[in-house]
């Protein structure tokens, strides 16, 4: 069976670049569902990404079951925390927040997922997440309760990131937070590129095609965009 790790994995092999659109639960009305799938299914999507920071109990699940009802392509639950696992939707990023030092997003939130996990088949994807300053303080920075990593400190990034593949996970996702002012920049996403043999994800405040180009030129294997496109489901258009 092909898994979507696999299919990550492939692609970067091939030096094909993917592109995830995410939608957050907490802000995207179900009565807008339809329109916006509509949009994605007619660019080159390759992954619906579903989670935000603060998301009431239960929501994702509905509007990831109203996801499946309008698209072919895979859902994979980007979760702020446990509640947002579903077994409707095809994967999971199992996040470790290894910029921070919370033990909640290190391992806490990890633990408290694994009965549901247990009963799902969802295919889960071990996958390091780094929060890094986007020049506001985002919502991942308030409810992690940790600090992001400067820009400027590019050694402590990158072997953040390469301590993330040592202890076996499977995804890198450099995050410069929903919103960001300062997408995570071009000789960050170069250097950890050079330095990891694991798919790398770029995401926070990226908005134009020449950010996209320029970090799939550097080494982002998958760019996500969020905000963006929430605030105008046209850019896909202008921007793939
Ligand atoms: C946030 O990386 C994602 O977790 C997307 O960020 O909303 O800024 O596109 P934006």
């Amino acid at each position: 069976m092909n898994t979507i790790l696999e299919h990550i994995k492939t692609s970067r092999e091939k030096g094909d670049k993917l592109l995830a659109i995410l939608l957050d639960p907490d802000k995207l009305l179900i009565s807008e569902v339809e329109e916006t799938i509509t949009k994605i299914n007619q660019s080159k999507v390759d992954y619906i990404f579903v989670g935000g920071s603060t998301v009431s109990i239960g929501i994702t699940e509905v509007l990831v079951k109203k996801i499946k009802t309008l698209t072919h392509i895979p859902i994979i639950i980007f979760p702020g925390d446990f509640e947002q696992v579903t077994n409707k939707a095809n994967a999971l990023l199992f996040l470790s927040l290894l910029s921070g030092r919370n033990p909640e997003y290190l391992i806490g939130q990890q633990i408290k997922s694994v009965r549901k996990l247990k009963k799902t088949s969802l295919e889960i994807i071990p996958t390091g997440y780094i929060l890094i300053d986007g020049g506001v303080e985002t919502s991942v920075q308030k409810v992690s309760n940790t600090t992001p990593i400067s820009q400027l400190n590019i050694e402590e990034i990158t072997m953040t990131a390469i301590a993330g593949e040592l202890m076996g996970k499977q995804l890198i996702y450099l995050e410069a937070g929903s919103g960001a002012t300062e997408a995570v920049s071009q000789e960050i996403i170069k250097e950890v590129s050079d330095n990891l043999t694991i798919p790398l994800l770029v995401g926070g405040g990226i908005r134009t095609k020449k950010q996209l180009k320029n970090a799939y030129k550097n080494g982002a294997d998958i760019v996500i965009i969020g905000t963006a496109f929430e605030e105008n489901n046209s850019i896909l258009e202008a921007i793939i």
